[in-house]
């Protein structure tokens, strides 16, 4: 796949505000944050969009759900609640083809979204 703003985040090329890491996946806060708490969650193994995941990505898929879980418990979320959104391709909104779960906390979300 194509290398990406996220892969060179991953590979420390370029800044970013990290705010959690282990051994396969990279968080960092997003630049044009839609909450008071906009986090997204990459795997460290770039995988393009959700279409190109297969049976193998599964356990990364599952990690990349539970840091974002972790995030919001540890940042006292998990009453109040948050929402994890993964775009897919144009119709879904995504404009950078490195998957990524959106976290957003912090204020009350609408339904449907946009
Ligand atoms: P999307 O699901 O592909 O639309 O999300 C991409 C996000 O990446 C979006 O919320 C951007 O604000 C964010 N982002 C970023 O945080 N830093 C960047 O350098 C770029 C995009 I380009």
């Amino acid at each position: 796949m194509a290398d990406t703003i996220f892969g060179k985040i991953v590979r420390r090329e370029i800044p970013a505000d990290i705010v959690y890491e282990d051994d396969d996946v990279l968080a960092f806060r997003d630049l044009n944050p839609q909450a008071p708490v906009h986090v997204l969650f990459v795997p460290k193994h770039a995988i393009a969009t959700l279409n190109d995941a297969g049976p193998a990505d599964a356990e990364l898929l599952g990690k990349l759900l539970l840091a974002a879980a972790s995030y919001a418990k540890q940042h006292g979320f998990e009453k109040d609640g948050y929402r994890t959104v993964i775009n897919c391709n144009e119709h879904g909104g995504q404009t950078v083809f490195h998957l990524h779960v959106h976290l957003l906390a912090g204020r009350r979300m609408t339904w449907p979204p946009g």
